[in-house]
């Protein structure tokens, strides 16, 4: 007769071992993204994460930890490293410290538009970089990209004329390149994680931010005051998703080739949804009253031309190779 214990004895058993009676080790990918359940990059990752389940019939399996819940960026990126996260998505902001060749993209104005960056990302220069991420010691590879649009201030003291920006305090994300665009530009940048921009705009340690709509958004920092939107788009970044080089290596040759297609695929489908999400949540924000400013960018093109002089130096090819790119 079976007791109690070895009930339990055969559960555990059982339970391991897959249908066919034979041991069948299961893969738990878990996945990180600082946005709330629904953003594109969530739900472009999940679908990701359901294609790779169904194509090996739960042999891998996908969780997602939406919303921060593993920490911010920095915090992320140190966990997939690491290996105790196995898949991010990520600005490529926070990426820079940990790999310095990507910094090419996160240089103010390197693209010239939206179309122009993922005219650069799809083709051979994208390529290049996720593979110089691979190849660098930061134990992560790099599977493919994700649009964040483009960048604009948001302020609760409204900035009309790059005058109206001096001096006011504006978190940047945690890369020093970020810090010099914006003090190049007359605001005094601060370096903070995304989760402290909130209670920063509410309690006045910062005058302001930057950031896409959908994020601007969703993080309700228009409701923290930062009521005023002004357009200077002076930074398209990419965003990326990355795997922990641990839990990389551990699959097999077709495992990785399809993680490869899939990750392409998640690129093209997190695309179509967030030209959607620009649109809705520029329009929620309107409703919300939050003014969006047109202002001239060219004078925050000129402004941070030291920025890319410093930066860019040790990228002299690529920037030419960027810039020739239709
Ligand atoms: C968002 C981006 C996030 C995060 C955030 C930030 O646009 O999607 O990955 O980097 O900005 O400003 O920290």
């Amino acid at each position: 007769m079976m007791n109690r214990r070895n009930l339990f004895q055969w559960i555990a058993v059982t339970t391991s071992l897959g249908v066919a009676g034979v041991a069948s080790a299961q893969t738990v990918i878990k996945a990180a993204d600082v946005h709330p359940a629904g953003y594109p990059t969530v739900a472009a990752v999940e679908s990701m994460g359901k294609k790779i389940e169904a194509a090996t019939q739960g042999r891998i399996k996908f969780q997602m930890f939406p919303g921060s819940v593993l920490g911010g960026e920095k915090e992320m990126i140190e966990q997939t490293q690491v290996g105790a996260i196995q898949l991010l998505r990520t600005s490529l902001g926070p990426v820079g410290p940990v790999v310095p060749e990507v910094n090419i993209f996160n240089m103010p104005f390197v693209f010239r538009s939206i179309a122009h960056m993922r005219n650069v990302i799809d083709g051979p220069i994208g390529q290049e970089l996720l593979d110089k991420i691979s190849a660098s010691p930061a134990k992560m590879v790099g599977l493919a990209w994700m649009d964040g649009g483009s960048r604009s201030l948001y302020t609760k003291k409204p900035v009309r004329s790059i005058a109206d920006l001096k001096g006011q305090k504006i978190r940047m994300m945690g890369n020093p390149l970020f810090v010099d665009t914006m003090n190049a530009m007359g605001g005094n940048g601060i370096s903070m994680g995304y989760g402290e921009v909130f209670s920063a705009l509410q309690t006045g340690v910062i005058d302001g931010a930057e950031n896409n709509p959908p994020s601007l958004y969703t993080a309700n920092h228009y409701k923290a005051g930062a009521k005023y939107y002004t357009q200077t788009n002076h930074l398209i970044i990419p965003e990326i998703l990355v795997m922990s080089k641990a839990a990389y290596d551990k699959l097999s040759d077709a495992d990785k080739a399809m993680f490869k297609k899939y990750g392409r695929e998640a690129q093209m489908e997190q695309r179509a949804l967030w030209d959607k999400a620009v649109a809705d949540y520029s329009g929620k924000l309107k409703a919300e009253g939050v003014e969006f400013i047109t202002i001239d960018n060219k004078q925050f093109y000129d402004a941070t031309a030291p920025v890319r002089a410093k930066y860019g130096a040790q990228f002299a090819d690529l920037m030419k190779r960027i810039a020739a790119t239709q």
